[in-house]
């Protein structure tokens, strides 16, 4: 199920509210001496590819977000800790100058739900009198807020508080509500308890908290609405602040002393990722951006954007960025004025900005070609790369203008640009590893997509996104397998990389193609051959990505190819309906939460286990 739309017109928010509510809270924050911790949850279990160096070598947006909007709100005490960096990171050994911090925010995707919950239920075992509120955000918690709770018989020992479905405007919102209810020193949940009983926080869209009764078990989880979104980025705290938070990479379970100095952000986080714009005009079914947006476009000025980048090299010495597009060229007047922008931005040692930046984006076939005569500006912003959700060239599953004559036109003027073409293909029931004489096969598409340019290459199945239009019939339809040879399907396996929804008849031959087309595009021959003859301008650009993609390669054959071996071996057991929430949900009208799935909403009462404890802990082997 999509995110329902607000009510049109009522989708963003006023222009300049964030801006005054940020300037309210700057007068709060001397009463209140806050101490925040924020961490990213990270199953390492995750790491193979096609993300593998993605995942370390650049700090997440969203945490980053969240420092950067407190530290310019003035509370300057936080620290963001990734577990990207620190595995053995454990809350209840946290301390922030000296003492324990009033706020611990988790912040997690989808497959990092299982180590998020770990983290907070650790977060609990901290003495009352001084446990921090946990807050939990982030885009797991924007499509299944539930699962930060836990079951109903342990929401006071384990998981969040409550949890942010929104961004950074809700999580303000909220903080500004709780510190003007907060008597004094006193501890932060306290203030949240009364908030909860007073329905303060019911005024807030974006937040789902849970109803206890006198034994503080949850009754229900409350959900106060969709959020409403900023339109104008740039009212946006700056994210230089938030690269001053790092916590350094560490074994240890505890917090050191000071935050990751400025001049080792780059060693640590080479990449930035920088938010430039949101939204997407297609509407794909199997993904939930356009719905998520409101199916409204989102974005900073070119000037902002260009100030980012210039500062970001300045204070860190960033040369590498990441826009964090859903699609950088839905709108061609607003691409050809940021690539404006940025081909006559000039560096504070007066260089220009392409000779010290280069960046990658994702954006769609159909408007690369769109834009083929403005391409020259386009590589002159300093765009070295792009991501294409190429799915597949022959639009038999996915249709979103792309063919397979159209991707080869588009791949071939990006490298002849000197713009990096990277696909990202989606393997699905029926598309065989090869044809003869058609370019159905997953084969003979990573053929044809190294032929026309691509220096890098992604596979992975089609499988239900949570927040698109296919997740409920995908579960409902018996595709989505719940175990194979007894081993169940871990949250951490649902990212596309593992074969867990098919109607194949051999799901094992799924998840073998996909182990072949990698070993295809990134194999010993082909990195010598790119020594020889390079794909990229860039000359060295494509021995290093066949290197790092040998490498990835070897996790990927380590993890996946166990779970291939157990769909052979079977039996395979299937779901018969989407995971739901152990609590009953409602909005703050007693109706329909918003973000409730279709059964979630016909199940009158708890769904799954008494305990609400389903899954297992994270911290399993590497
Ligand atoms: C960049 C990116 C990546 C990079 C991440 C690199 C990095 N370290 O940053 C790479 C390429 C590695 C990646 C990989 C994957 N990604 Co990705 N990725 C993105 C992308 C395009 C941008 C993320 C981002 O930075 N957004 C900008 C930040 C500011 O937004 P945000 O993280 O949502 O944070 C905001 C709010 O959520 C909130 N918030 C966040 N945390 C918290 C915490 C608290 C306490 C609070 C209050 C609020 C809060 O405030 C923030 C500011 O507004 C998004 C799509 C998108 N446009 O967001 C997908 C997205 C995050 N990816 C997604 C997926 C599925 C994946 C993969 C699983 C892909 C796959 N199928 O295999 C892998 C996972 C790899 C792994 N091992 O983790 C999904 C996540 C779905 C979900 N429900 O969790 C997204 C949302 C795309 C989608 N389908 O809609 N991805
Ligand atoms: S083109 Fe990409 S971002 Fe746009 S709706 Fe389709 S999958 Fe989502």
């Amino acid at each position: 199920m999509e995110l329902p739309r607000r009510s049109r017109g009522d989708e963003r928010l006023e222009p300049g509210e964030f801006s005054r509510l940020r300037e309210r809270l700057r007068r709060l924050a001397p009463q209140h001496d806050l101490a925040s911790v924020i961490a990213c949850a990270f199953n390492h279990n995750t790491r193979m590819l096609p993300f593998i160096y993605a995942d370390m070598k650049m700090a997440p947006a969203g945490v980053r977000a969240i420092g950067s909007a407190l530290t310019d709100c003035g509370f300057e005490k936080t620290r963001i800790v990734l577990q990207q960096w620190n595995k053995n990171f454990q809350p209840s050994a946290m301390k922030l100058d000296g003492r324990v911090p009033d706020l611990f925010l988790v912040s997690s995707m989808h497959l990092h739900t299982e180590c998020a919950q770990d983290m907070m239920k650790d977060a609990r075992t901290i003495a009352p009198p001084h446990r921090p509120l946990i807050v939990a955000g982030g885009a797991g918690s924007v499509y299944e807020p539930w699962n930060m709770f836990s079951g109903p018989r342990n929401i006071g020992r384990a998981g969040a508080d409550l949890v942010v479905t929104g961004e950074e405007f809700v999580f303000l919102q909220l903080l500004e509500v709780l510190l003007t209810e907060r008597a004094g020193k006193e501890p932060l949940r306290e203030a949240f308890k009364r908030c909860r009983a007073s329905g303060a926080l019911d005024e807030i869209p974006g937040i789902y908290y849970a109803r206890v009764d006198e034994d503080d078990l949850a009754v229900e989880l409350v959900d106060t609405g969709v959020q409403r979104l900023l339109g104008d980025l740039d009212e946006l705290p700056h994210p230089k602040l938030g690269y001053r938070l790092l916590e350094p990479p560490s074994r240890g379970a505890g917090l050191g002393a000071h935050a990751l100095p400025a001049h080792r952000v780059k060693k640590y986080t080479p990449i930035a990722s920088l938010i430039m714009t949101f939204g997407c005009k297609f509407r794909c079914p199997y993904c939930p951006i356009p719905a998520y947006n409101q199916r409204l476009e989102r974005t900073k000025s070119p000037k902002r954007i260009a100030d980012e980048l210039v500062t970001l090299h300045k204070e860190y010495g960033m040369r590498l960025a990441f826009g964090t597009d859903d699609n950088f060229f839905n709108n061609h007047a607003r691409t050809i004025e940021i690539c404006e922008e940025l081909s006559n931005t000039r560096m504070h040692d007066g260089a220009r900005l392409r000779r010290r930046i280069r960046w990658a984006t994702e954006a769609t076939v159909h408007d690369t070609l769109k834009l083929r005569d403005h391409m020259p500006i386009i590589r002159g912003s300093g765009l070295r790369g792009i991501w294409m959700g190429v799915e597949d060239m022959t639009a038999t599953v996915v249709k979103k203008g792309q063919s397979v004559d159209n991707t080869t036109e588009a791949f071939q003027l990006l490298s002849r640009f000197g713009i990096q073409p990277n696909p990202m293909m989606m393997h699905h029931d029926g598309q065989p590893l090869y044809t003869w004489g058609k370019p159905y096969g997953l084969l003979n598409q990573a053929r044809m997509l190294r032929k026309a340019g691509a220096v890098t290459f992604q596979v992975l199945m089609l499988s239900p996104a949570t927040g698109s239009k296919l997740y409920e019939g995908t579960y409902n339809s018996g595709m989505v397998i719940q175990s194979a040879n007894e081993k169940p399907v871990r949250q951490h396996m649902r990212d596309a990389n593992y074969v867990f929804a098919t109607h194949a008849e051999k799901p094992w031959r799924m998840q073998v193609n996909m182990v072949i087309a990698y070993a295809y595009f990134y194999n010993p021959l082909r990195f010598l051959w790119a020594l020889v003859r390079p794909r990229s301008r860039l000359y060295f650009a494509d021995s290093i990505a066949q290197a790092a993609g040998m490498r990835g390669f070897l996790q990927t054959l380590r993890r996946t190819v166990p779970w291939a071996w157990n769909l052979w071996r079977g039996p395979i057991v299937r779901e018969d309906k989407p995971p739901l929430s152990a609590i009953p949900m409602v909005s703050v009208l007693g109706g329909r939460a918003e973000h409730a799935l279709e059964a979630q909403a016909a199940a009158k009462g708890p769904v799954s286990e008494p305990d609400g404890q389903p899954v297992e802990s994270a911290r399993s082997p590497e």
